[in-house]
């Protein structure tokens, strides 16, 4: 900056300026989505493997989302694989890449029926056990990842479809409480992160979503510490639900943050680009119902490439789910996103283009004859040519005009003069030759070099 001070007068200044101005509009599709969510106010996420964040899969993580959630490496069943026994590797890679990276970190999951240890439930517990482990492993995370987790997933997937609690270890063992206290005691370990209760199949407005709505409405009314919902949004291609905003709208109108914490949206296998299409409208109407309800403070998707989600090997014949393909190419359903966080789509570019050369025979008479060859373009643009071709009957050229042409036995070749050698996209270019034949005088095929 300094240089550009000293080195500019103030004229050009105001011309880089003005250029620099100009650049970032013709390129906004390059805008990276965390740049535009935090234009929004809103923070985009990624579940992430940690293993992966080197390489493309690093550098997508790292450049494009400003959230990370580690998919598996803070649940009980990785962190404490035998009692007392514990590995942190996985989730503190994660939560190191995180801060190298200017990113948040949702904490998932506390409370949870699956993935949870086989020593935890496989013993009997009686409830003052049960409620001390829960409460040991809930200090122990939160306690270790103090200061380092904007938000955590509290609890996951309490309720059943049909809104009444799911039966689980927890709920079976403790009563609807667990809830109420797994929340104190996170609170307790992190008074500065973010408590959600998170769930799916609670997008739309329905029976699931009420009984969370009735939740969050009684734990706030008893002063229980809980900042948020989760909106998981594993979504079927074609299926957002119509009363998403709504359904956002309403918890936000409760005193509590919303987040789409796990989108993706699969599809029967193959993709198609009718399919890609949809997904790309699907991933817009989730994106643009959470920008459009302030409380909504983040959208993450359950993985960003097709080469790392869940959805394959749990819905067979299903896939294509996330924004990226399985070779970190952005899909129209990136495209999706990036819109609805105002972001603009790139214009495609041309199809590839062509230009191409055509021989006739104008005039013809006993011994000789007059042609040209056109050289036209679409698509696509010359700066100089070559038309060759060889001709087979015999044929000699003579003389030729608008071009300089050379006949090496049957081979002719015919390069551009010093005037004409541009020929513009959706233009074309004209040279004439007289030749001379005898017997026959058969086009030849004409190819550009
Ligand atoms: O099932 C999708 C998500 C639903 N909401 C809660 C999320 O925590 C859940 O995530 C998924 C992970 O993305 C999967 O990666 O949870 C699954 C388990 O319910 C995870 O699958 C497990 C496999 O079942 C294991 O066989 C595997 O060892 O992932 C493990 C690590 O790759």
């Amino acid at each position: 900056m300094r240089s550009l001070r000293t080195g500019l007068s103030l004229a050009s200044l105001v011309t880089g300026l003005a250029l620099l101005l100009a650049a970032p509009a013709a390129h906004a599709a390059d805008t990276p989505l965390r740049d535009l969510a935090a234009a929004k106010g809103k923070v985009i996420g990624t579940a992430v493997t940690g293993s992966k964040l080197t390489g493309a899969y690093g550098d997508i993580a790292g450049a494009q989302f400003s959230s990370l959630t580690p998919g598996n490496a803070m649940k009980w069943g990785t962190v404490e694989p035998a009692q007392g026994t514990f590995d942190w590797t996985e989730a503190d890679q994660i939560v190191a890449f995180a801060q190298a990276h200017n990113q948040q970190v949702r904490g998932h999951t506390l409370v949870w029926h699956n993935q949870n240890p086989s020593w935890l439930t496989n013993g009997s517990w009686t409830p003052a056990q049960l409620s001390g482990l829960l409460q040991n492993h809930i200090s122990t995370e939160v306690g270790r990842y103090k200061g380092k987790i904007a938000s955590w997933d509290v609890v996951n997937e309490p309720f059943n479809e049909d809104g009444t609690y799911r039966p689980t270890l927890w709920y079976d063992g403790l009563g609807a409480d667990y809830i109420a206290n797994a929340l104190t005691w996170a609170h307790a370990a992190d008074p500065a992160a973010k408590l959600y209760i998170n769930d799916y199949n609670v997008e739309g407005v329905n029976a699931k979503s009420t009984a969370l709505y009735n939740l969050v409405k009684s734990l706030k009314a008893r002063g229980v510490p809980i900042d948020g919902v989760g909106l998981q949004a594993h979504l079927i291609l074609g299926q957002v639900p119509s009363t998403l905003q709504q359904n956002i709208q309403r918890f936000a109108d409760l005193g509590v943050d919303v987040a789409i914490t796990e989108l993706d949206i699969r599809m029967a296998l193959p993709a198609d680009s009718a399919k890609l299409a949809q997904q790309k409208a699907d991933f817009t109407s989730v994106v643009a119902a959470c920008v459009a309800v302030t409380r909504c403070v983040n959208v993450t998707v359950w993985g960003f490439t097709d080469s790392d989600s869940w959805v394959p090997g749990t819905f067979p014949g299903y896939g294509a789910a996330t924004p990226y393909d399985e070779n970190y190419a952005p899909k129209p359903a990136y495209y999706g996103i990036s819109g609805a966080l105002g972001g603009t789509t790139p214009t495609p570019p041309p199809p590839a283009g062509a230009c191409q050369a055509a021989y006739s025979v104008t005039s013809q008479w006993n011994t000789g004859f007059t042609g040209q060859v056109t050289i036209s373009c679409s698509g696509a643009s010359l700066s100089s040519w070559k038309a060759n071709w060889t001709f087979g009957a015999g044929q000699q050229i003579t003389q030729a005009w608008n071009a300089t042409c050379t006949q090496s036995g049957t081979v002719v070749s015919c390069a551009n003069a010093s005037y004409n050698g541009s020929v513009p996209d959706g233009g074309s270019v004209t040279f004439g030759f007289n030749g001379s034949w005898s017997g026959s005088n058969p086009v030849p095929v004409v190819t550009l070099g």
